[in-house]
């Protein structure tokens, strides 16, 4: 796990441009993190998915096409806290249906969380979690036979590029069943004076989530860095639709990393490149589904029209 992490810094700070991979964002001080973002007024993603789910339960419910005399699995990738699937849980179990909630993610502190929460607000479903990434589970999927809803939700697809997105909905088709289904929650492409301060918050909550990186890099990979050393500075174009965020050296320095052995430098001003936040309309998801087995077979959205949750069915 350690290696990994060394492996994939020592790879992205070796670049001319540098970068380091958004996942390891999420230790135990980057969940809290997030869910100090999560319910940041400048961060309307939350709330709208949040409208979706408590306004349109039962429209999300139906277009499931669930049979109510055959069990299934309903899965989340990157489940997080689970409150917006709290709602579809809780319409599932009232109907009637018959299917076990499967939460998969990275960190074994969210998924402990979740299952205390289900438990105490939903005694009746039953909860089976798995602790892992998504690509590594996409294959585990596979070993039951029984129809299965695939939950993708908050935007999660996002950190993803177009490139990765296609080939990881391509894989995940692959591990499905006709008829299956995915419900895909996305970000819409939308102006900057909505999107940009969603990731560059008043607070300076979103500043200290992306230092937390070099914090981490501190205590588990015995780096140096110095944190005051770097501003977080995010960026967000319209036209292409994409919110990126960078740490920046505020001066020129060098920071060794002891489980690499290596010395990296920083000019003034260079940037890392941490994290993309991808948003979607209806073109850019067509093109992501292209080379896959899904095809869309109906869209939701808040008022605002801010956020959609699309529901794709596996051909
Ligand atoms: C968890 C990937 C949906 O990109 O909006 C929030 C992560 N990063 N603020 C996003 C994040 C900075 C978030 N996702």
């Amino acid at each position: 796990m350690i290696e990994q992490f060394a492996e994939n810094v020592d790879l992205g700070l070796s670049k001319s441009e540098k970068t380091l991979p958004s996942k390891y964002f999420y230790d135990k001080n980057g969940d809290e993190l997030f869910i100090e973002i999560m319910n940041m007024p400048e961060y309307y993603l939350t709330r709208c998915e949040m409208e979706i789910f408590t306004t349109q339960t039962d429209e999300l419910v139906d277009s499931f096409r669930a049979d109510k005399n055959e069990y299934f699995e309903l899965i989340e990738l990157g489940a997080g806290d689970g409150s917006k699937t709290r709602k579809l849980l809780a319409a599932l179990s009232d109907k009637g249906y018959q299917f076990d909630y499967l939460p998969v993610d990275i960190s074994q502190n969210s998924l402990e969380q979740l299952q205390l929460s289900l438990q105490h607000h939903l005694p009746l479903v039953s909860v089976v979690p798995k602790h892992g990434d998504y690509f590594e589970m996409l294959g585990s999927v596979k070993d039951s036979h029984h129809p299965k809803i695939v939950l993708f939700l908050g935007s999660n697809i996002g950190n993803m590029t177009d490139t990765v997105a296609s080939d990881f909905l391509y894989q995940l088709g692959a591990n499905l069943s006709k008829n299956d289904k995915l419900l895909l929650g996305t970000d819409l492409i939308k102006s900057e004076d909505i999107v940009l301060p969603a990731y560059n918050d008043e607070s300076g909550i979103t500043h200290s989530f992306n230092i937390n990186l070099l914090h981490r890099m501190n205590t588990e990979l015995g780096a140096n860095f110095d944190l005051d050393a770097f501003s977080h500075a995010p960026e967000y174009n319209e036209d292409e639709g994409i919110a990126k965020s960078y740490l920046l050296s505020n001066k020129e320095q060098s920071v060794k990393i002891a489980a690499t052995g290596k010395t990296y430098h920083f000019r003034a001003g260079e940037k890392i490149h941490t994290e993309i936040s991808r948003k979607y309309d209806d073109d850019v998801l067509a093109k992501i589904l292209a080379k896959t087995d899904f095809s869309v077979n109906s869209k939701f959205t808040d008022q605002k029209n801010y956020f959609a949750n699309y529901l794709l069915n596996r051909n």
